[in-house]
């Protein structure tokens, strides 16, 4: 067993039945021209993060941790995609418009693939999905089922929406989850501290919250500083 020092108390998992789950490492929501740009944030702040998934996802490999990665991603059609979210606010360029990377949260696009220094390594899963949470219309659940997993592990983008929509949904279907706090962003910081006080509140009703370091220092006890 595995224990990470964490809020709101100790985190206790087994490699070999966890997964991590990166959510939406998208140029998309990253990069300049975007969907993420399109909605008026500033993008430089979730840049930030792309380092610390990337040595996240290094010592999960190395751990024999499952690795997942998700994309919001639709349809080329658009099939998948209710207009109540296509006409949501006053987006510069809406979900399927041409923008300079591509069509808006399009798959196969250049802005719905995710970032090359997080990108996925060949074998791992790459779940699209219509939907903020990664449960919603995909096979996640099931593949989850399918490889034992009871522990989870979350990081990516942005903090208080698609990350915190998919910990709730799996919260609720019974994994023990745990977000890597500095490997996850948001184009706002009050909502992602806001965020994590919610995950953690009430004896951690939502989940566990632990720095990159603090997972390092579980995994790799003989690295951490004395
Ligand atoms: C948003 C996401 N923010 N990945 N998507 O629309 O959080």
């Amino acid at each position: 067993m595995i224990h990470i020092d964490a809020q709101p108390y100790g985190f206790t998992f087994l490699p070999a039945s966890t997964a991590l789950i990166v959510i939406d490492m998208q140029r998309d929501f990253i990069e300049p021209g975007g969907f993420g740009e399109s909605l008026g944030n500033d993008v430089s702040r979730l840049a930030a993060i792309v380092p610390t998934v990337a040595a996240l996802l290094d010592t999960c490999r190395r751990h024999g941790i499952a690795v997942i990665h998700t994309r919001e991603a639709h349809r080329p059609d658009l099939s998948d995609c209710p207009p109540a979210k296509r006409g949501r606010g006053d987006a510069a360029l809406r979900i399927g418009d041409t923008g300079p990377m591509g069509r808006i949260l399009v798959a196969g696009e250049p802005g719905n693939d995710i970032l090359p220094a997080v990108a996925p390594l060949p074998g791992e899963i790459v779940i699209d999905k219509p939907g903020k949470g990664a449960f919603y219309a995909t096979a996640l659940g099931e593949i989850l089922r399918l490889k034992g997993i009871t522990h989870l592990l979350f990081a990516g983008v942005t903090t208080e929406v698609c990350v915190q929509t998919t910990m709730r949904e799996a919260n609720d279907r019974g994994y023990d989850c745990l977000l890597v706090e500095d490997a996850t962003a948001s184009y706002f910081p009050a909502f992602k501290a806001a965020a994590i006080d919610m995950i953690v509140a009430q004896g951690g009703i939502v989940g566990w919250s632990a720095p990159l370091a603090a997972l390092t220092a579980a995994l790799e006890p003989s690295k951490a500083n004395p």
